[in-house]
Parts: structure tokens; sequence; C-alpha cells
């Protein structure tokens, strides 16, 4: 799947704006049908945004079950005698769509983009309505899992990970043009020896036959180098790389003819790095690379989850302010905008999938939650792991071309203490290795599962742990969370393979303050990520620190949470806590 892009032969016209919107908990609009007809009793609903903070009240905050959205569309009257797409960058957790009274696409997962070829349905230069149900409800077999329960005929949401479940259309909707016979999906992958770079492409054709032809131009406008076929390998001599720090990008213009006519044309951003695990270090171009930075979350009052660009600039801002260089998608793929951005200001990336809370015993922190194995018949299970491959998938197709993107991580704190655990993912390992070679791939480890009892970290090529001595372990003892934290962190790293302590850090309440080590004060969460600081410069083979979290995010509720997770260095209005001055001086020194 291509891209949505506007060139010389392709447009996209955006949908977003206020669509009308009604909540279906009973789930009556798939029986009666609502697709056929304007909604009833419908109000206004922004797209992209979650729905669920939209409106005050717990009907939209706690619904559970079916949303519908629909609007009508003006199709382009230039657009006559072009392919026409509908596509949606998310809709979470599962979508079915119609256009007029015809269903067009249904898809699974709420984090990866999803499209219908609705040429034979359109007409251009008249409206058409279109019509989208979003479902929200977590189980067994979707990811990231989840139960609805049934408390005396009121169905209530449950679920194992730590954040608010938004739902909604939470990213751009677009209409897009594009020829018949059309660049259907593009590969890139990338080389670089001694200064000589290699651009390998790999162009599938869509809607007929046609020649292909590529040009890779540089950031100045150079034509740098030509191809002609649907795959093959460009080298540019003295290629401008790039790399963390200086997002450098070319651009591969690729164009279909056919009896030398120009029939489609399309352009991916390229940048020239590789990736490479040796031993112990973590290698971007050949140089070792240290993880500075966050897991994030996509959150924020009122959207929710829904994209917005002034808070992705903003927050990208401040992790420049702040001197990160990296950040991990945690915990499922970000909108393409960020990445599209963190390519442009070469920001690194660990890419996660939302495979999240597969550890039934774990709840937002708290252990002993669930008394029930994670992988069994009843729980998580073969058909659970067919939805997770294809997340892997889907993730894989949409962000392989993505120079940021430097490791794909599977899971995020799964139980992996079991053999059932391995048998789970060993299969899920090879086909993430199988759909894409270039890159290493990884589970974030939770603390239960240390080195050596855990039994999936061997079959990854990276170690991403999540520590919260000082907090969940030692809270107020930051010496002996001091000691604990550095046999483990050294048990890892004599594992031989890179370690980045993927979480670590405690809630602070800004505005809360005490000279004694007390937890969530924003005294106790510099105090905590200073020893934290001090372990991680002492042990060889760590390749990094992402704090948890950047900002304080939205999580259901529970004693444990103050109106949310409160970790963030940032608070959910982007307020600097203690600790962000503090970590500046860490990171950025000279600043
Ligand atoms: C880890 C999870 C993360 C939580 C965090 C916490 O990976 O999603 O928000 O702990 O408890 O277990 O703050």
């Amino acid at each position: 799947m291509m891209r949505p892009q506007d060139t010389p032969t392709r447009e996209t016209k955006s949908l977003d704006g206020l669509w009308d919107f009604v909540l279906d908990a009973a789930g009556d609009g798939r029986r009666d049908q609502w697709w056929r007809a304007p909604l009833v009793g419908s109000r206004s609903m922004p797209v992209p945004a979650s729905y669920n903070d939209i409106v005050p009240s717990a009907d939209f905050r706690d619904h559970v079950g079916d949303a519908w959205y629909q609007r009508r569309v003006q199709v382009p009257a230039g657009w006559v005698g072009q392919r026409i797409v509908l596509r949606f960058d998310a809709a979470t957790h599962r979508a079915t769509v119609y256009v007029d009274d015809v269903e067009v696409v249904s898809h699974e997962g709420g984090y990866t983009p999803f499209e219908a070829d609705v040429t034979a349905l359109v007409t251009p230069g008249s409206a058409a309505r279109v019509t989208v149900v979003v479902n929200n409800e977590l189980t067994f077999r979707s990811i990231p899992p989840g139960e609805v329960l049934d408390d005396g005929g009121r169905r209530r949401q449950r679920y194992h990970h730590d954040f608010f479940n938004y739902a909604g259309l939470h990213r751009t909707v677009r209409l897009c043009s594009t020829p018949r016979v059309h660049v259907a999906d593009l590969v890139v992958t990338t080389g670089l020896d001694d200064g000589t770079g290699t651009v390998g492409y790999d162009v599938e054709v869509g809607g007929g036959v046609a020649e292909v032809s590529v040009a890779l131009v540089d950031a100045e406008g150079r034509e740098v180098a030509t191809g002609s076929g649907a795959s093959g390998t460009l080298v540019v001599p003295d290629v401008h790389p790039w790399r963390p720090g200086e997002g450098y990008l070319h651009d591969l213009v690729v164009t279909l003819h056919v009896d030398g006519v120009v029939i489609d044309t399309c352009t991916q951003p390229v940048g020239v790095r590789t990736v490479e695990v040796r031993g112990s270090s973590f290698l971007i171009n050949g140089e070792p690379f240290y993880f500075r930075g966050f897991g994030k979350h996509e959150d924020a009052a009122v959207r929710g989850k829904g994209h917005d660009d002034a808070l992705m600039v903003h927050d990208f801002e401040l992790m420049a302010w702040i001197g990160a260089n990296s950040f991990r998608t945690s915990h499922y793929p970000y909108a393409e905008e960020v990445l599209d951005y963190a390519d442009r200001h070469g920001i690194v990336v660990i890419d996660e999938t939302a495979a999240v809370g597969l550890n039934l015993p774990l709840s937002g922190g708290q252990i002993g939650a669930d008394t029930r194995a994670t992988y069994s018949s009843e729980t998580i299970d073969d058909t659970t792991r067919e939805v997770h491959a294809q997340a892997i998938r889907e993730l894989v197709a949409r962000d392989r071309n993505h120079p940021s993107v430097v490791v794909w991580c599977i899971a995020n704190e799964p139980e992996t203490t079991s053999e059932e655990s391995r048998a789970y993912f060993a299969p899920l390992l090879d086909l993430t290795r199988e759909l894409d070679p270039t890159r290493p791939v990884g589970v974030v480890n939770m603390f239960l599962a240390p080195a050596g009892r855990c039994r999936v970290s061997d079959l990854c090529d990276i170690t991403m742990i999540n520590r919260y001595y000082g907090w969940y372990v030692d809270a107020g003892d930051l010496a002996a969370a001091e000691v604990r934290l550095e046999a483990e962190l050294r048990a890892w790293a004599a594992q031989g393979r890179p370690v980045v302590l993927t979480e670590y850090g405690g809630d602070a309440l800004p505005g809360l303050h005490a000279i004694a080590d007390v937890p969530w004060t924003e005294e106790y969460q510099v105090a905590l990520l200073d020893m934290t600081h001090r372990v991680l410069d002492r042990v060889d083979g760590v390749v990094g620190e992402h704090v948890w979290n950047f900002a304080d995010f939205a999580t259901s509720s529970g004693v444990s949470r103050v109106d949310g997770n409160r970790k963030g260095v940032f608070t959910r209005e982007r307020r600097p806590k203690a600790v962000a001055h503090a970590l500046r001086r860490r990171w950025r020194p000279t600043a």
C-alpha cells in the first residue's frame, strides 16, 4: 500500500473535520443497517480525535461497543478515469466502512492504515455517503488483548495495559486518486560502505502492466542515480547519509510509463543508513549509538489519541530542548506523520506493535491482578498469535521505508517465563526477521522475568528491559534500589546483547516537594533518575536509556493512578517538572 500523496498524477482530498456520530452500545446499527440512511440523532464529532473525552458523559468515556461516523463526500469532478481509494490512517480498534449502501472494507487493529478501492462505487463530480462503524472492544482475540465483562447487564471493558482505551478515528481520513495502472507498493533498503551508498528498490505495479524507471534525487535537488525495471540497486558514490541528529533525505522518484508516456509518478523519501547489532554494540552507519530519550504515548487532553500536528511538533521541540535523540512508540504504532518528522530530523525510533498487556498477573503496575495463565486456550492462544502476526506484518509494511526506525519491538512486557511464552514468541520473532532482515528485533522484558528466567530474550537481537527500582521495587530506598538495579543490569549485559533500559522512572505530582526521599515528590523523581543514571554509566554493554514517560498520560482508574499515570517528565499539558531540567543537564550538558 503506497502512502497517499499529491504528485502530477495523484491527488488527495482530506476528509478530516466534523462527522456525524452516534454511539451504539446495544449494537443495533449493524442489524438495522444504519449505513443506508443519514444517522438518526447524530451529533458532531471531530476527526481525527478519540470520541471519549469530547462529550462530558460517562456514556462516551466508558463506551463499550460500536460507534458510527458518517459524512457526505464530494468526489472531485477532475477524477474521471482515475482509480479512487478511500484511506483510513487508523480506526481504533476495528472498523467496517460503507460507501452509500455498499460495504467496502473491514479492518482489525487500531493503529495501522487500511483502504478500499471505491472506483466502481463513486462518480466524480457527485457526492457519496461514507459511513464507518468503529468498535473498541478488546478481547483475548485482539491486539492489545482485553476482556469485556458483563456486570449484571452492564458491559465493562477490562484490560491489562496501563493507558486509557481511547477509540475512534484517531488519524486522518482521505479520498485519493491514482491512475488505474499505478505504483501499488514500494520497498526500499539502503546500504553504506566506505562512503558509497546503495539504495535497493522493489516496485509493485498495480492495475496493469507498465515500465518502471526510478531516479534518486538528493536534498539539493541533484539527480544522483537512475535505474530502470521494477527492482534494482542504485549506487551512490560519496553519498550524504542519514544519521542521528541529521535527517538527510534523498527522494526516490518512481515513474511508470506505457509506450513512452508517463502514467504514474510518486516519491519516496529515502535515508541512506545502516543498522547493525555487533556483539554488545548498537551501530548506526557503523558507529556506536546510545539511545537517550523516552517511552511516549499518543495522548492529550480532549483529543485523547487523535493526531494533532501542533502537539506533535511541540513534543519534538521539547525532545530537542531536553537533548533526546530517540523514543519508543510505546505501546502501538504511532501516526505516520510522527515517523516522517523523525526521518526529517534525524530522531531514532524503536517501533512497537500494540501487543501490550499479554501478561495476566500484571496490571497497571500491580502484581497478582489475575491468576490465570497468560497463554492458554481460554486466554492468549494461537488465534491471538495470528492476530499478532498480522499486526507485525502491517507494522513492517507501513514503516519499513522509514530511516528513523531502527528496531522492531513486537511486544511490551509480555509474560516470558513459561515454556508457552517461548512457543508463542519464537515464530513471531522469526516472522519479523523474514519480513525485514535489515533491522534488529526484540521484545521488551519486564521485571518478573529476570536474566536467566526469561525464556524469550535469547531469541531477540537486542535486550530491552523496563525496570522500576526505586518505585515498584524499593520505593523510597534508593540505596537498595541502586544495588539491585546494578546487579540486574550486569546480569543482562553478561548475555552479550546490547541492553537498552526502555523504561525507568517514578510518578511525581508537580508542586509536591520534600527534603527526604519521598515518592511522588518532584525531588524524588529527580533522585530516582540520578540513581539510575549512576548505574547506567557504570555498566558496559548498556546502549540506551528511555525514561518512562515523556509526559503524564491518561489511564483507566485505579488507586495507584492519580488522574492518570504521572511518571511524565512533562505534565500532560507539557509543562516541565523538576526532572526535565535535570535530564537536560545530563543530555545537553553544554546547553
Ligand atoms: C510498565 C509498562 C507501562 C506502564 C509502566 C508504569 O510498560 O505501560 O505505564 O509500567 O507502571 O509496566 O508506569
